[in-house]
């Protein structure tokens, strides 16, 4: 090793094209920081390389696809790419599913800072720092294989810092065995995961910008600093807009409403804290038995939804509650199931569907307006398991909240 310390930035997935999805309902005051986010939080991780005085940024796959993204995120991105040139720092970028060099349009040509690594096979880059090399970037963009072949980047054992950067699967062991490499630059999972640590390194940075529920939690970037030896000390930097959060609550059988509602505004106290200046959507779930259940799933639930929706989505930063979902575990009686009434055909019915995951449940057609609105059918025929599964134990338990009457007639 030269020496000489080295400090740079790994990115990847920003998916400059991609907007928020999977909201039922986007009020209005979010509308355009839900729009902007994705630049939002890509503009945070240049702004870091340049606050932070890297040598160079990694672009480790998915950064835009450029036939879906709009003229605006093509040109937010050479923008981007410019201040960076004009700050001296080098810019290295594989490409992963959507951004392979070969997809990006001809006519817009990209600033010499800028290092795209070809697909097929691995090419190695110097860094030089005062002509000096002092860094070698052996990368590669991804093909049509999932996985990362570590195979590839078998290298002549060096003293200098050596940086892979591969997108796709990959598992720690085998990467740990290239001892050559000091840190794995990887992309293609948008969130972030470290795979392994000092004294070489493997990560994943994640998206910089969540897009959905499935991708709760913060988001961000890494940023790495070598300063003696060969091991990378990394840092994880937030840059995400707007952050996904699912958060349950447990309410024992037997707890009022107001208990409920105390614990749901102490909860949200704690993420206010947590979040600072990023706005968070929340999706609650209650896990409850008995009145309180049947409560909330009789119309207690969208009361208690209005009112977190009005107490604190407003806020600026907003914590706007996307959904509040009831789940209780226990199991109806079997009696129910057996009962010679309406309910007991029901569960009857709903237990069939359960069974017998081939019995069709065509929701679809109880939409109206089918035709005009083609998603949000799509969304009851696609049938996923996990899905179907939920619906069928909402719907047994709603059933047997509205057909057990309170007396018997
Ligand atoms: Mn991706």
């Amino acid at each position: 090793m030269s020496g000489e310390s080295i400090a740079f930035l790994h990115a990847s997935d920003l998916h400059l094209e991609q907007l928020p999805y999977g909201m039922p309902e986007v009020p209005d005051h979010l509308r355009k920081t839900l729009a902007e986010a994705p630049m939002q939080a890509a503009a945070r991780v240049f702004e870091t390389a340049i606050l932070e005085h890297v040598d160079f940024i990694l672009l480790a796959g998915d950064v835009i696809d450029p036939p879906t993204a709009g003229a605006r995120q093509l040109a937010f991105l050479m923008e981007q790419l410019d201040l960076l040139r004009e700050q001296r720092i080098a810019v290295y970028w594989i490409g992963g599913q959507i951004d392979g060099p070969d997809h990006w349009p001809e006519e817009l040509a990209l600033p010499d800072n800028v290092h795209r690594f070809p697909r097929g096979q691995v090419q190695q880059k110097l860094f030089r720092r005062n002509d000096h090399p002092i860094a070698s970037i052996i990368g590669i963009s991804a093909g049509s294989e999932s996985a990362v072949d570590a195979s590839v980047f078998r290298v002549e054992p060096s003293d200098r810092f050596t940086v892979a950067m591969a997108y796709g699967r990959a598992e720690a062991s085998s990467l740990a065995a290239y001892k050559q490499i000091d840190y794995w630059a990887l992309g293609g999972l948008h969130q972030s995961k470290t795979l392994f640590q000092s004294p070489q390194t493997a990560v994943y940075p994640g998206s910089p910008q969540g897009r959905s529920l499935n991708e709760a939690g913060v988001h961000g970037c890494t940023l790495a600093r070598v300063e003696r030896g060969r091991t990378a000390q990394t840092k994880f930097i937030p840059t995400d807009d707007v952050r996904w959060c699912c958060e349950s609550i447990q309410a024992a059988e037997g707890t009022h409403r107001n208990d409920l509602q105390r614990s749901l505004r102490d909860r949200m106290q704690r993420i206010s804290a947590e979040a600072g200046s990023t706005s968070v959507l929340i999706a609650w779930k209650i896990e409850t038995e008995g009145t309180l259940a049947s409560q909330l799933r009789g119309g207690l639930d969208r009361e208690l939804l209005d009112w977190l929706r009005t107490e604190f989505g407003r806020a600026q930063p907003a914590l706007w509650t996307t959904e509040l979902t009831v789940a209780s575990s226990a199991e109806l009686p079997e009696e129910s199931y057996e009962e010679d009434t309406i309910l007991g055909d029901f569960l009857r019915a709903v237990r069939q569907h359960q069974q017998d995951p081939r019995m069709p449940l065509d929701l679809a057609t109880y939409l109206p307006n089918r035709g005009k609105d083609r998603s949000l059918a799509s969304v009851f025929e696609s049938g996923e398991d996990a899905l179907r599964s939920n619906l069928l134990e909402e719907a047994a338990a709603l059933g047997a909240d509205l057909l057990r009457g309170e007396d018997v007639l």
